[in-house]
């Protein structure tokens, strides 16, 4: 059984085997999230990307899938950058947003992770609505079998925070 936490919060500073990073398909860095991981876990984390550039994604990292590396200085084992679909009002791309948090836990398994740290994938700077973000995360992660034994999403502020508390019929802040 996967239990589903909810931490308001910055993901940079949870304890987990794994935090996963809203990265782009660069995996190079980036704002929002992506650039607090980088910032905080040192440049370890980076220099492990340019690696994966440089061998199995020379075109960089498809959007929805996954992939590992070393979580430098963070308080965790490994950062799982995914990227996210940017929103569409004109086309649907949830499936992409889903096959991020699917593909996440699938490498999760893959380490043996079984502590995972998610934010709320393409919410930032891809503009993906907060409530459908949220409804697509909580979804996915229970309709995944996997052997991650928690999941914990970190939302950045109250409004984030709230709505996936809703989602799950947790209480709001107090
Ligand atoms: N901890 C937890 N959540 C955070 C943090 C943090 N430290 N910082 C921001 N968020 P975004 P995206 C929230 O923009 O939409 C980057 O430049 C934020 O409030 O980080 O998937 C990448 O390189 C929002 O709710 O990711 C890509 O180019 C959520 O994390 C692009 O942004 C996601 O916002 C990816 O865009």
């Amino acid at each position: 059984m996967t239990s589903i936490t909810l931490v308001r919060g910055d993901i940079t500073q949870e304890s987990v085997d794994a935090v996963v990073n809203a990265a782009n398909s660069s995996l190079l860095g980036g704002g929002g999230v992506d650039g607090a991981i980088h910032r905080r876990g040192g440049p370890e984390i980076l220099a492990e990307c340019r690696k994966l550039r440089a061998s199995h994604y020379g075109k960089g990292l498809p959007t929805g899938r996954a992939v590992a590396t070393t979580a430098g200085r963070l308080d965790a084992r490994w950062v799982i950058h995914t990227v996210g679909p940017v929103w569409s009002a004109t086309e649907d791309r949830s499936g992409l947003l889903a096959s991020c948090y699917r593909e996440s836990l699938r490498v999760a398994d893959e380490l043996g992770a079984t502590t995972v740290a998610f934010p709320a994938i393409s919410t930032g700077v891809y503009r993906w609505p907060m409530d459908d973000a949220a409804r697509i995360a909580v979804e996915t992660v229970r309709a995944t079998a996997t052997g991650v034994e928690e999941v914990r999403f970190v939302l950045f502020d109250d409004t984030a925070y709230e709505t996936f508390a809703r989602r799950l019929d947790r209480p709001p802040l107090p």
